[in-house]
């Protein structure tokens, strides 16, 4: 059956929706930032830039580093982003925009692709200006309560831990990311468990000038621990994206990892003083990694 034009929407120029790409913008490894701003940071390592595109948050430059053709799209903040970012990039590679029609199973096209974004550490032996890997990301957003993600045992378990240390009045969902991309991209970064937030302040324990329902909620996260067969769980960051990566690239079928620049420490009350260095840093180990 054809997707209807309502569900998939097609720009005039062929382009998909949001992104305002075409299929043949999509490279096999795509990174993906949160600031618009970070994307230029990215492709001026690039020995050629082929095409710039921009709509909304969506900054898009393709090139080649290396050799290597690479696309670097920027997502601005939050989940629902990510939900329309993972939609649209799969659509772009696994339906046909002329029939409308998905690609059979068989012939379906795995992506990787790798967040670089900023987080804060929540734990005091995460440094600021350390680069985190995650390998499971919890999701206190909302996105996964409209899609039927499968979780592992340990995951259900660790995000029912996660509900009732919070009380909060729905679960929250634990993903795996890929292990090959991990290993890949990840070596010698703190390996480490995020929190993805859906804000920046109350959710993430902030005090402006709004009480929090939990005034203990950074210790609550600090001090949640959860012990496996694969040994102890604990939780090692904030930010605002990674859960929704996660959870869609499962169901989707897409490898996906998230690299993390460690700019602020919540158990020590500190921002860095060059969060740039430590972006620039990160850029550059994953341009040379991937
Ligand atoms: C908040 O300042 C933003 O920074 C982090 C969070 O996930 C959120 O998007 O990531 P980026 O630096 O990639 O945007
Ligand atoms: N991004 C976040 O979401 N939180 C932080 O503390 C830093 C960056």
């Amino acid at each position: 059956m054809p997707i209807p034009e309502s569900e998939l929407i097609i720009n005039r120029d062929g382009s998909v929706y949001h992104l305002n790409l075409l299929p043949d913008h999509i490279s096999d490894t795509i990174i993906t930032v949160g600031d618009p701003e970070r994307v230029p940071l990215v492709s001026q390592h690039f020995d050629s830039i082929e095409t710039q595109i921009h709509k909304r948050e969506f900054v898009t430059h393709v090139g080649y580093y290396k050799g290597k053709r690479l696309t670097v799209i920027s997502t601005g903040m939050g989940t629902d982003n990510i939900d329309i970012l993972i939609n649209e990039l799969d659509a772009l590679v696994n339906i046909d925009f002329v029939t409308r029609e998905a690609r059979p199973l068989e012939e379906r096209i795995a992506l990787r692709i790798v967040r670089v974004g900023t987080s804060g550490a929540l734990q005091a032996d995460i440094p600021i200006g350390s680069h985190l890997v995650t390998e499971h990301a919890v999701g206190l957003d909302s996105l996964m309560q409209f899609y039927p993600l499968v979780e592992t045992g340990l995951e259900v378990e660790v995000a029912t831990g996660i509900q009732q240390s919070l009380d909060l009045a729905y679960r929250p969902y634990c993903v795996r990311g890929s292990d090959l991309l991990r290993e890949q991209l990840g070596a010698g970064m703190v390996v480490g468990n995020t929190l993805t937030c859906p804000g920046f302040y109350g959710p993430q324990g902030r005090v402006l000038r709004l009480d929090l329902r939990h005034p203990d909620l950074i210790s609550r996260f600090q001090n949640f621990r959860y012990q496996s067969a694969e040994g102890e769980f604990r939780l090692t960051n904030f930010e605002m994206e990674t859960a929704g990566y996660y959870g869609l690239g499962r169901m989707l079928g897409h490898e996906v990892v998230s690299l993390n620049a460690i700019v602020a420490n919540r158990a020590t009350g500190e921002f860095a003083t060059n969060a740039e260095a430590t972006v620039n840093d990160l850029i550059v180990k994953t341009l040379d990694r991937v």
